[in-house]
């Protein structure tokens, strides 16, 4: 069997131990001495039943993703899947760390099936952009009931062990070690015929369960293809006989892997873990971080705050203003109360969190913190003032981070006398919530200090991408790309609701007019500043700052609706006007060319410029923290899928002129 194999004895119990890492995914390999082992227990007189269990942290992850976009070999899952559940002995799976997608398949093949307390079982294939492809549809539904396995396999969620025992999914929760459980599992079992899940009936269920099911999760199943599938796959499980059910599960899962949402998903999966691979700095020294500041307590310092605090870091929070501080403290209690009344987190979690902020109007207060994160008003010289102290009071060794959005690090860091401890971290409102953190280098940052950023990103459940130290860094500077095509083809005749439904229909979950008016059209505008240059400039003039003022690009009921505005349509085409631009309508492609294409041209220029890594970690800033859909792999892979000498022909189409990087890039494509 290899080293990917294990067999060992436990008395007449044969024990069958796989050993693929990182985390035993299932690769041709494994599938291979899985069908070998289950014909070696059948074969040997004197086993009386087998256990399959894992080497390392945990059980099968699912199928081997790096396996997929190349022919399927030999055995296929399916095949181990059948063999497990037809052998004449029992087999028993031993579960521990995370039993998922063909990984809990293999366990549901199982006869029997016993987990660690701490484990965790899903079919998470709908994250994929797939569905379960080796019975998980057919056998979930036999074990814990239609409604369960719609849950579990259509939201792709995962669930813990004691909450498996209970569902019927798992038969023992192991006291003590696992594999001596599951021995003992198999020896009671070993004398009764083997248990096959297939021979259970899937108990029917009326229509409006499937029915309501969908509709409670339509927000989340938009654009997607897997969730119908999946419905349709576990409905047939109560239809029809297994082997019937489980042909036509085969099938749609042939289909959904081979289709071009798999592809996207597979790349996101891959783009998020590779954006945390730095070169040069991966797995480098990171230096300790217990204990940290926030300067600001407005909806960014305590949306950070709230970060830290849930990840158990305790956080000492300065505000200047009193009241303002006040005000931040009851905004982190209130949304710790709602964690808590959610079920995202325990009443003790919530209260341990709370315990753990030290409010201050003192900055000296911040002087211990071992990371400290100015989220301040986005100007220079707030920024710089408040560096120039920082610099000072703060320990040796401290990390000095900004939350600026646009702002030049460098200049920040250079007010204070230890720049190498000085880095970006760009967190995205609300901070407590979106995924994406952009850590910004600049020219003299420490790399112990990227490091550590890394690190502590991932422990307070952030996905970090680098950037280097430029303009909007990697997301604002191509949505500020996206929001001058935007307005300008408002501009130019079409409507704000136009625009907005084209991007929405092509899966954001707001178009940029909407979005505009949520955060405010006056950010970074004063009536004294106002030049009247821009639309946005001209809406303000007349008051209309977004939805806060209840007008701005569009009407605002009380009900906060947004509804088309005809003062708002009368000053963008007084401001055509004046710039004699004849207006007329567009098409629903054109809009989407000029939404899409521009900002994968800013895309190509940001690699070029090194302020961007990778494409993929372009898309990863785009899909954790601009709602990018992410059955469409993100900017720079829906260009690449659309093919990169077709995206430079339509944007030439649009009378705008690829740059070199995109041109340069486009020319390895056809290369
Ligand atoms: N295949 C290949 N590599 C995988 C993998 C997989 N399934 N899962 C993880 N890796 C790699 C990952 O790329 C990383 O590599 C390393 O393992 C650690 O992962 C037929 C068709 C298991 C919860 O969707 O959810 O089965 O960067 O950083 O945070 O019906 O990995 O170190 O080189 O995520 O501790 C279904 C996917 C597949 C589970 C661990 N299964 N994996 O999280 O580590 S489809 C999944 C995860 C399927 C069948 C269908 C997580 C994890 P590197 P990591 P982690």
């Amino acid at each position: 069997m290899g080293d990917i194999a294990a067999w060992t004895r436990n008395g007449a119990i044969a024990v069958l131990t796989l050993d693929n890492p990182p985390v035993n995914a299932i690769s041709q390999a494994v599938r291979s001495a899985l069908v070998e082992g289950v014909k070696r227990a059948a074969a040997e007189p004197d086993v009386s039943a087998l256990v399959i269990a894992c080497a390392g942290r945990t059980f099968f992850a699912g199928a081997d993703l790096k396996e997929f976009g190349k022919p399927s070999t030999e055995p296929f899952l399916t095949e181990v899947v059948d063999t497990i559940e037809g052998a004449g002995k029992p087999v028993i799976a031993a579960i521990h760390g995370s039993a998922l997608g063909g990984g809990l398949e293999i366990a549901m093949a199982c006869h029997y099936r016993v987990a660690h307390a701490d484990a965790r079982l899903g079919l998470p294939e709908v994250t994929l952009g797939l569905m379960p492809g080796a019975r998980g549809t057919q056998h979930l539904p036999r074990l814990v009931g239609v409604s369960k396995a719609l849950e579990i396999i259509a939201l792709g969620e995962p669930v813990s062990a004691p909450e498996a025992r209970t569902i019927g999914l798992v038969d023992e929760i192991a006291e003590g070690d696992l594999v001596e459980a599951a021995c003992a599992k198999a020896r009671s079992a070993a004398d009764a015929p083997p248990r096959r899940t297939r021979e259970r009936v899937a108990q029917p269920v009326s229509d409006d369960i499937y029915e309501q099911f969908s509709q409670r999760h339509a927000k989340k199943f938009r654009g997607l293809d897997a969730p119908k599938a999946i419905i349709a796959s576990i409905r047939a499980a109560t239809e029809l006989p297994f082997e019937d059910g489980a042909r036509r599960e085969r099938d749609i899962f042939l289909k959904l892997r081979a289709g071009p949402q798999n592809e996207a998903l597979r790349h996101v999966f891959f783009a998020e873990r590779e954006a945390g691979k730095v070169p040069g700095i991966e797995g480098g020294e990171a230096r300790v971080i217990e204990t940290a500041g926030v300067i600001g307590s407005g909806t960014m310092g305590s949306g950070i705050t709230i970060a830290f605090l849930s990840a158990g870091i305790p956080v000492t929070l300065y505000e200047r203003d009193p009241a303002a501080l006040k005000r931040g403290l009851a905004h982190i209690r209130m949304v710790l109360d709602g964690n808590v009344s959610s079920g995202r987190m325990t009443r003790e979690a919530a209260d341990r969190a709370l315990s753990a902020v030290q409010p201050t109007s003192d900055m000296a207060a911040l002087a211990n913190a071992d990371v400290i994160v100015e989220a301040a008003y986005e100007r220079m010289d707030i920024k710089r003032s408040i560096f120039a102290e920082l610099g000072e009071l703060a320990k040796p060794g401290a990390i000095l981070a900004s939350n600026t959005s646009y702002l030049d690090l460098d200049e920040i860091a250079g007010v204070t006398s230890r720049p190498a401890d000085v880095i970006g971290l760009h967190f995205f409102s609300p901070a407590n919530i979106m995924k994406l953190l952009e850590v910004v280098r600049g020219r003299e940052t420490a790399p112990d200090v990227i490091a550590t950023a890394f690190k502590l990103a991932k422990r307070i459940g952030k996905i970090a991408v680098l950037s280097g130290n430029a303009w909007g860094f990697i997301g604002n500077r191509m949505l500020a790309v996206r929001r001058e095509q935007a307005e300008a083809m408002a501009v130019e005749g079409a409507s704000p609701a136009q625009v907005d439904r084209v991007l929405e229909n092509f899966g954001f979950a707001m178009g940029p007019f909407r979005m505009g008016d949520l955060a405010g059209l006056d950010l970074g505008w004063t009536p004294e500043s106002s030049t009247g240059s821009t639309i946005r400039e001209r809406l303000c003039e007349a008051g209309r700052r977004g939805q806060k003022t209840g007008a701005g690009f569009y009407d605002y009921r009380d009900d906060r609706k947004p509804a088309p505005s005809q003062e708002a349509e009368a000053i963008i085409a007084g401001f055509a006007r004046d710039r004699g631009i004849t207006r007329s309508s567009f098409d629903d492609a054109e809009i989407l060319d000029r939404l899409l294409w521009p900002m994968v041209d800013e895309g190509a220029k940001l690699l070029a410029e090194g302020i961007a890594l990778r494409e993929s970690d372009i898309d990863v800033v785009w899909l954790n923290g601009y709602g990018w859909p992410r059955w469409t792999g993100g900017p720079m892979f829906h260009a690449r899928q659309t093919g990169l000498p077709e995206v430079t022909r339509r944007l030439r189409a649009l009378g705008i002129a690829p740059s070199d990087a995109l041109m340069n890039l486009a020319n390895e494509d056809s290369a």
